[in-house]
């Protein structure tokens, strides 16, 4: 009897257990599952999709681009083409994308749960973001928009001659999927946390999940109402923008940017929690300033609901409005400065090594940073009247949310790939892959500065012969993008037949979520663990170089 206890397997090895991957091989099984894990996939096959949809649309755009002389398409059709991008990628792939495929995978394990507070809505969340995109795609297929993704009154309510009403009612649905995963992910983490996970012992990506999920939950019920507005104008000829009648179309900029703004922080505050974690495993270090990074990721999302007027500055808003907006978007900087000097100071000294996830988390720092500073430039005003409208805005914005929170979504997928599949991938290539896209991004969108300072204007496809030579370069970079894009699917797709097992822990990182088998069994823990550790544990002076933070 002694003898065989001897010889038992350790736990997560024990066949008891099944892992959430084999609980049910139906395609059933996955479309009635509300284990956070399994929904989680879900996303991320579907935003997966959206990702490359939105990118071929703008590759198209691109190759149109290389000539000044606009050969390929119509006006119309290009302003269809970057309008099914912009609107694509930031509905139906930024908003979603850390929060609900890493925030429910990872929220429940990270803070010792079984699941999400209401897995029901969870899946039901799914579904809504589902039909929302139906509606969206619907309105492509019967011919598309060209309002750009800012839907601008008076033409989009008044003059535009798309399917402003389908696209609008997409992103009107998808809105109410983000706010019940805005509502799951704030209940889960106030009422699921195991014994003695206090709030200043949670992840910095809890704690970045968490602040992301006030301003879903706070902010998208505005655009849902502004949409609304927009559809009963269009439809009902209801007098709330059109000048002609008593409206006002400045109304729409400040109900649009009330959730937009704030929108921009919805997509980079979970790739902030992201590289909080990859730096500190990845550096062997502590987070620099732990309690200061959680303050700086509230501060920025409370103050990110107070500068919406910086995008106004051009539009007629007073000047003194103006003033107050370009003084507290300076504001907004320095919680976020304050994250950039953190990070680096965690790396200060740290025993780095460069595996892929750290690979994509230092790309993310160096392109933050610029997207941030020049934030900076647009934030204040004599600058932003000179760029208002140019490509500086364009790769200013996607310094931010491409370098910043694609670099982050794929720090994650490689990080976590092994906690979610059970499967190693290989490190040659997932390392040439994120350096690729390094240098293909930096080909695409550092030629944009030049030219918007030098006056191209965004949303124009025949322009002037001075600006062709930076639109060829930003063409081939996005080529390369496009390439350096695809080789995960490669790579992962291939892991997944053929990679080694992962052991639960591969990284020797000290979350709970590493304390778990790999892939984790249907319900994460056997026994919920006792937390009795901050975060970061790491020592790698020491015997035991890291401490878990808790054990089951
Ligand atoms: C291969 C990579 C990409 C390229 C080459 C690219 C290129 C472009 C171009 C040329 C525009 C139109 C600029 C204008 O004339 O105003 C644009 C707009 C935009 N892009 Fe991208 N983009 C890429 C990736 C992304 C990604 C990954 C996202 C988000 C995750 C994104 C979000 C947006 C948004 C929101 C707009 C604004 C659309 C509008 O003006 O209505 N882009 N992009
Ligand atoms: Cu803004």
């Amino acid at each position: 009897m002694s003898q065989i206890a001897a010889v038992e397997p350790p736990p997560e090895e024990s066949p008891t257990c099944t892992s959430y991957l084999d609980a049910g091989h139906t395609l059933v099984s996955w479309l009635t599952t509300t284990d956070h894990k399994r929904i989680g996939i879900l996303y991320a096959i579907a935003i997966t999709l959206f990702f490359f949809i939105a990118g071929f649309a703008i590759g198209l755009a691109r190759l149109e681009l290389m000539s000044p002389r606009g050969m390929l398409l119509t006006d119309e059709g290009y302003n269809r083409l970057f309008t099914l991008h912009g609107i694509v990628m930031v509905w139906f792939f930024l908003v979603p994308s850390i929060p609900a495929t890493f925030g429910n995978f990872l929220i429940p394990l990270m803070i010792g749960a079984r699941d999400v507070a209401f897995p029901r809505l969870n899946l039901l969340s799914w579904y809504i973001y589902l039909i929302g995109a139906g509606f969206t795609c619907y309105a492509i297929v019967a011919g598309g928009v060209d309002t750009g993704w800012t839907f601008y009154t008076p033409f989009s309510s008044l003059y535009a001659n798309g399917n402003v009403v389908a696209a609008a009612a997409g992103v009107f649905v998808a809105g109410f999927s983000s706010i019940a995963t805005g509502v799951n992910l704030i209940t889960t983490t106030h009422m699921l946390r195991a014994p003695g996970m206090g709030w200043f012992r949670l992840p910095l990506f809890v704690w970045a999940i968490y602040a992301t999920s006030l301003v879903m939950v706070l902010a998208t019920p505005v655009l849902a109402m502004t949409l609304l507005l927009i559809v009963a104008e269009r439809l009902f000829h209801l007098p709330v923008f059109n000048p002609h009648e008593g409206g006002d179309p400045i109304l729409f900029q400040h109900l649009f940017w009330f959730y937009s703004h704030p929108a921009v922080y919805i997509m980079v505050l979970p790739a902030m929690g992201v590289i909080s974690e990859v730096f500190s495993c990845f550096a062997r270090r502590r987070v620099f300033g732990y309690v200061m990074m959680i303050y700086a990721l509230l501060g920025i999302a409370i103050i990110g609901f107070f500068v919406w007027g910086h995008h106004m500055f051009v539009a007629g808003q007073s000047q003194y409005a103006s003033l107050v907006f370009s003084f507290l978007s300076f504001m907004v900087a320095v919680p976020s400065a304050i994250k950039v000097f953190n990070w680096t100071a965690t790396l200060y000294r740290g025993s780095i090594s460069f595996e892929a996830p750290m690979i994509y988390a230092m790309g993310f720092l160096g392109l933050f940073t610029i997207g941030g500073l020049t934030g900076l430039f647009v934030a204040s005003i004599p600058i932003d009247v000179h760029v208002t409208d140019t490509y500086f805005v364009v790769a200013h914005f996607h310094f931010i949310m491409v370098g910043g929170t694609v670099s982050a979504f794929f720090a994650a997928l490689h990080f976590w790939w092994p906690k979610i599949t059970g499967k190693l991938y290989s490190e040659a290539w997932a390392r040439f892959a994120a350096i690729i896209m390094f240098l293909g991004f930096n080909t695409t969108f550092l030629p944009q500065f030049i030219m918007g300072y030098g006056g191209m204007p965004r949303r124009y496809h025949v322009y002037p012969q001075e600006f062709q030579v930076y639109h060829v370069i930003s063409s081939m970079g996005a080529l390369v993008l496009f390439a350096a894009y695809t080789l995960p699917l490669v790579y992962l797709g291939w892991s997944l037949f053929y990679g080694k097992r992962a052991g639960p822990n591969p990284w020797g990182a000290t979350g709970l979520e590493w304390q778990t088998p790999s892939p984790p069994p249907e319900h994460n823990f056997d026994e919920i663990p006792r937390v009795d550790a901050p975060p970061y544990n790491y020592h790698p002076e020491k015997e035991e170089a890291f401490e878990p933070q808790g054990r089951s």
